[in-house]
């Protein structure tokens, strides 16, 4: 295999002998419904890598045909310990192949190198952990009238729509289709347009790892046709979403017509709080980094930074310095920040920092590598300070890599500032007070709190969702394997 290669779709072929124009159906590769083809672009240099299936409702049906069939022949009554064997026989292949999905993700989805092998990375071990997880998905037992034993079991909901984003292809994946299959459903996955060829490749290296054919399908295409068409199958018994607020509200609208429950992780705008008698040596490098990673295309990204006043000046200072030496260039060049996805994305991140020049101080910028091509979505990083929490760039989801500092004077000011957004999924608490930490984190309104750190290094093992707008539903952790399943409860009368 050609490790030098510069095309997502040269390598797809090369290594895993796929043509990135078709989806993969029953375990066999088809192009799509008319032959119709999207393009698949580098977002380092703007350039056409090839072309992407553009799937249609017709691909979308047979592929949820297939799933339903695969779930009725076999994958759902074989025994727990067998699914998860086959989970971690693809955890050892994900493995084997890492090298090359991280080179195909950084030239899909612009993932500088390092940040796209800690993904292929994160998505072996989200299949070992489900994997491992699959035989302890136990039930329960309930103290009924006397002449009964009752008993509640885990059931699969049967096929499950997973339509993923293409911020984190390969971890969203490990989420949903690793929870999904290792709770004995069968899957359906809708790519992103904009970074579908790791799905594909990862679906291929499932199946050579035995999963059987038809157990997971890839439909690549368009939201408004491939997605839209599968939130509309009625074959489909759960779906899992990540990806914008707006269109979060389109598929629970379109789910809720055929009455089918779902997970829907949306985003935020989760913030760092800190507070006067914090660790700041601790803090500092975590402050900069959790809003940096993947140039701020991170639901989870910290882009907020709440500061006590007594500590503002002296964190915006060692903020500023960490800015000055930010680069974004080319993902194969591993900078700290690669290209962002797509030229629209890039667009709306420049409409906001204008907004923000405008409007607020600009504390500092990081640059753009000076040989980065012309044609990549390139965005330097940018601090914004005193900015008041009501101000659009303090309560909107950028998605790039820009942040904004605002200072508080006390407790009850920073619940508010922290919570005072329509989203809640993350957030960092700073300080040494034992009692404030456990105070502060019942308050504040989020799915996950993380005190004196953020992330707590990717947490495949923490059930991770939001509240309000960032959606609902828990994913990761063992939580995120119950969601996948519904219970059914047997109340068995004894015979006198
Ligand atoms: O998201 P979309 P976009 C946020 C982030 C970003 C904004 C827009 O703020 O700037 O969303 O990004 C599929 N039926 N996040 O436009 O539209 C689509 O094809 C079914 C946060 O890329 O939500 C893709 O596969 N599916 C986020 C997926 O939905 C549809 C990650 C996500 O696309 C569809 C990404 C439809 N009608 C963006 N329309 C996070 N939570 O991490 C689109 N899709």
């Amino acid at each position: 295999m050609n490790m030098t290669r510069t095309s997502a779709a040269e390598l797809l072929r090369d290594a895993f002998g796929i043509d990135a124009t078709h989806n993969l159906i029953a375990g066999q590769w088809h192009p799509a419904a008319g032959g119709a083809t999207l393009p698949m672009d580098n977002p380092s240099t703007g350039e056409t890598m090839g072309q992407l299936a553009r799937g249609q409702a017709a691909d979308v049906d047979q592929a949820v045909a297939a799933a339903c069939v695969a779930r009725d022949a076999e994958w759902s009554r074989l025994d727990a310990a067998e699914r998860g064997r086959v989970l971690m026989a693809m955890s050892q292949k994900v493995l084997e192949y890492a090298e090359v999905l991280a080179r195909i993700e950084a030239l899909d989805v612009g993932k500088p190198l390092r940040q796209a092998m800690a993904d292929a990375k994160a998505l072996a071990r989200y299949f070992e952990f489900y994997a491992g997880a699959a035989d302890k998905l136990t039930g329960i037992t309930v103290p009924y009238r006397e002449g009964y034993t009752v008993f509640c079991e885990h059931e699969p909901y049967g096929v499950v729509g997973s339509i993923i984003p293409w911020n984190y292809p390969m971890q969203i994946i490990g989420r949903s289709v690793g929870g999904a299959l290792a709770a004995g459903n069968c899957c359906v996955t809708k790519p992103s347009e904009n970074a579908s060829a790791s799905t594909l490749a990862v679906a291929a290296i499932a199946h050579s790892a035995g999963l059987p054919a038809g157990v997971w399908n890839v439909v690549c295409g368009l939201g408004s046709e491939a997605g839209a068409a599968l939130t509309v199958n009625p074959g489909v018994d759960y779906f899992s979403f990540t990806g914008s607020v707006a269109t979060g509200r389109r598929i629970q609208e379109a789910a809720a017509r055929n009455v089918k429950p779902l997970a829907l992780e949306l985003g935020g705008k989760s913030p760092h709080v800190v507070f006067d008698d914090c660790d700041l040596d601790r803090a500092m490098p975590t402050l900069v980094a959790t809003c940096m990673q993947n140039g701020g295309q991170t639901c989870s990204a910290a882009s907020r930074v709440l500061v006590q006043r007594g500590l503002y000046e002296e964190v915006k200072a060692r903020m500023v310095a960490y800015y000055e030496g930010l680069v974004s260039g080319p993902a194969l060049e591993d900078h700290d920040l690669g290209p962002i996805i797509s030229a629209p994305q890039s667009e709306r991140i420049a409409e906001y920092v204008a907004r923000g020049e405008r409007d607020l101080p600009v504390a500092a910028r990081g640059r753009v590598s000076a040989g980065a091509p012309r044609g990549g979505h390139y965005v330097a990083a940018v601090l914004f300070s005193e900015v008041p929490p009501e101000h659009p760039l303090a309560q909107e989801e950028v998605f790039g890599p820009v942040q904004v500092l605002t200072p508080f004077d006390d407790e009850d000011e920073a619940v508010r500032y922290a919570n005072g957004t329509r989203y809640g999924l993350v957030a960092g608490l700073w300080t040494r007070d034992g009692a404030r930490q456990l105070r502060v984190a019942r308050q504040l309104r989020c799915g996950q709190v993380f005190v004196n750190n953020y992330g707590a290094g990717g947490g495949i093992e923490l059930p991770f969702g939001g509240v309000r707008d960032s959606g609902h539903g828990r994913e990761k952790g063992f939580e995120g394997l119950r969601e996948f399943t519904q219970l059914k409860t047997v109340a068995v009368l004894h015979e006198a």
